[in-house]
C-alpha cells in the first residue's frame, strides 16, 4: 500500500477540515493552536510536502531552505504578504490563497466599520456603558453623514468593488477610487466609482476606505503628509493590512482632530495595537474580523484544504498564487 503524504496544519482549524484532510494525507495538526517560532515551524515541517498556513506563518526564504521536501503552501487568506512569493517561486514550491469566498463578507464589514466610525458607535456605547447618559442633548455624538457623502476607495480589486457596490447603490455614495491600474469601463460602471488620483482622493472624500494589498511600495500609503490633506471631517477605515497605515501618525491626527475618526480593523505589528490608538476616543478597533463569519471562514478554510488536495492528489492547485517550474 502506498503511504499517504504528509502535510502539516499549522494553525487550528475546523474539526472537519482536519478529517477531510486525514482521507488523502497523514496529518500533523496543532489543534492547540500554538503560535509556532519560525525555528519550531522549519522543524515541524520537516518530511511534509504541504503545509496549511494562515497570516500568522512566515514562509521566508531561510525557512524553505531548511524544508526542501515541501512543494506547496496554502494560504487560509486572499492576503499573502506572510509568504517570500519570488523565494518559493525559485524554490519550486507553489503557493495559494483564498480569493472570491471572502469578497462579500469582507466588504460588509469594511461599511459596518464605515458606519460604525461616521456614526460614533462605538464611542457613545462606551458613553453609555460608564453610565454618562443622563440627558439627550441636541449635538450628542453627533457624526458624519453616510448616505450621499463621498466615498474614496484606495484599492479596488474585489472587496474594494464591493464596498463601492454598496456605497453606491445601498446608500447613494458617490465614488471615487484609486488603485494602480483604473478599472475597466464596464466594471467602473457596475461600480458607479470614478477613477482619480490619490490627492484628489484624499481632499475630497468624507470617508476614506483602505482595501490594498500590503507590500514594500504600499509601505504607510497614509503617513502623516496623507492625513494632512483629508477633511477635518472626515474618516479613514483600513480593513486591508497593517502598515498601509502609520498608526503613531494616525493616533495624533486624531488626538489633533485632523481628521474626526479611524476604524482599524488592522495595525502595525499586529497583535500589538500602538498605546496611543488605545486612548484616542475617535478611532473604533476591531481585532481582525473582517472575514470572519462562520460559513466565510469553513468557505476559507475548505478552500485552503482543496488546494492542498488538488495540488497534491491531482496534480493542480485550485488558486495557485506562482507557477514555479515542475
Ligand atoms: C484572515 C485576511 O482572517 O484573508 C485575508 O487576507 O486578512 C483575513 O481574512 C487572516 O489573514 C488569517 O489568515
Amino acid at each position: 500500500m502506498q503511504t499517504k503524504p504528509s502535510v502539516l496544519v499549522a494553525r487550528a482549524v475546523f474539526p472537519e477540515i482536519l478529517h477531510k484532510l486525514e482521507q488523502h494525507f497523514t496529518v500533523d495538526s496543532n489543534q492547540d493552536d500554538i503560535l509556532f517560532s519560525a525555528e519550531e515551524l522549519a522543524r515541524r515541517l520537516q518530511g511534509k510536502v504541504g503545509v496549511f498556513t494562515t497570516g500568522s506563518e512566515r514562509i521566508s526564504a531561510s525557512l524553505l531552505a531548511q524544508c526542501p521536501e515541501l512543494r506547496i503552501c496554502a494560504n487560509m487568506a486572499v492576503g499573502y504578504n506572510n509568504f517570500d512569493l519570488p523565494a518559493m517561486t525559485s524554490a519550486g514550491v507553489v503557493a495559494t490563497n483564498t480569493p472570491d469566498v471572502l469578497t462579500e463578507t469582507t466588504a460588509d464589514f469594511g461599511f459596518a466599520l464605515l458606519m460604525a466610525t461616521a456614526r460614533r458607535m462605538a464611542e457613545s456605547e462606551h458613553f453609555l456603558r460608564a453610565g454618562l447618559w443622563t440627558r439627550w442633548s441636541y449635538d450628542m455624538f453627533a457624526g458624519a453623514e453616510v448616505h450621499g457623502s463621498i466615498l474614496g476607495i484606495i484599492g479596488m480589486g474585489r472587496i474594494g468593488q464591493g464596498i463601492a457596490r454598496r456605497g453606491a447603490l445601498g446608500f447613494g455614495m458617490k465614488v471615487l477610487y484609486c488603485n494602480r491600474k483604473p478599472l475597466d469601463a464596464a466594471t467602473e460602471a457596475a461600480c458607479q466609482a470614478r477613477h482619480v488620483s490619490k490627492t484628489e482622493l484624499l481632499q475630497t472624500a468624507d470617508h476614506v476606505m483602505l482595501v490594498l494589498p500590503y507590500s514594500a511600495e504600499a509601505h504607510h500609503t497614509i503617513g502623516a503628509a496623507e492625513l494632512a490633506l483629508m477633511k477635518p471631517t472626515a474618516t479613514l477605515v483600513n480593513i486591508a493590512r497593517g502598515g498601509i497605515v502609520d498608526d503613531a501618525a494616525l493616533a495624533a491626527a486624531l488626538r489633533n482632530r485632523t481628521i474626526a475618526a479611524a476604524g482599524l480593523d488592522v495595525f502595525e505589528g499586529e497583535p500589538a495595537v500602538h498605546p496611543d490608538l488605545l486612548t484616542v476616543p475617535n478611532v473604533v478597533l476591531t481585532p481582525h474580523i473582517a472575514s470572519a463569519t462562520m460559513p466565510t471562514r469553513m468557505a476559507m478554510a475548505g478552500l485552503a484544504a482543496d488546494n492542498l488536495i488538488g495540488f497534491l492528489v491531482h496534480g493542480k492547485a485550485l488558486t495557485p498564487l506562482n507557477a514555479p517550474a515542475p
